[in-house]
């Protein structure tokens, strides 16, 4: 399991990221290339390379990513309109960064998936 990711040099300061938020397990800071005007990526500290790595164990541990993730969205006073949680998994789900995280969309009408 790769422990050296750019996001692990993010939660470690050797990198500088706008960080909105951070608990004794999960960190979150605004993405470099906004795909919306709110992008931001709430990120474990505990090493998980993937969603296809996450156990049992870590349960409680995806429930605080997603529950960081919709209060900064009520923060931001993007509940009532709407947002988007997102999480790409290994290269057909588009992920670049092996180090699991959530994309927290939103501030804009989003478009749909699929056809
Ligand atoms: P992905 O789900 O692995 O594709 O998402 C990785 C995201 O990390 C992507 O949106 C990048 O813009 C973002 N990112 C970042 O915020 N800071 C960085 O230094 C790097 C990538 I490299």
């Amino acid at each position: 399991m790769s422990d050296d990711t750019i996001f692990h040099k993010i939660i470690n300061r050797e990198i500088p990221a706008d960080i909105v938020y951070e608990s004794d397990s999960v960190i979150a800071f605004k993405d470099i290339a906004p795909m919306a005007p709110v992008h931001v990526l709430f990120v474990p500290k505990k090493s998980i390379a993937t969603l296809n790595d996450a156990k049992a164990e870590d349960a409680a541990l995806l429930g605080e990513l997603m529950l960081a993730a919709v209060e900064y969205a009520r923060r931001e006073g993007m509940a009532d309109n709407g947002y988007r949680v997102v999480m790409n998994c290994n290269a057909d789900g588009g992920q670049t960064v092996y180090q699991l995280h959530l994309h927290l969309l939103g501030g804009t009408r989003l478009a749909g998936f699929g056809a």
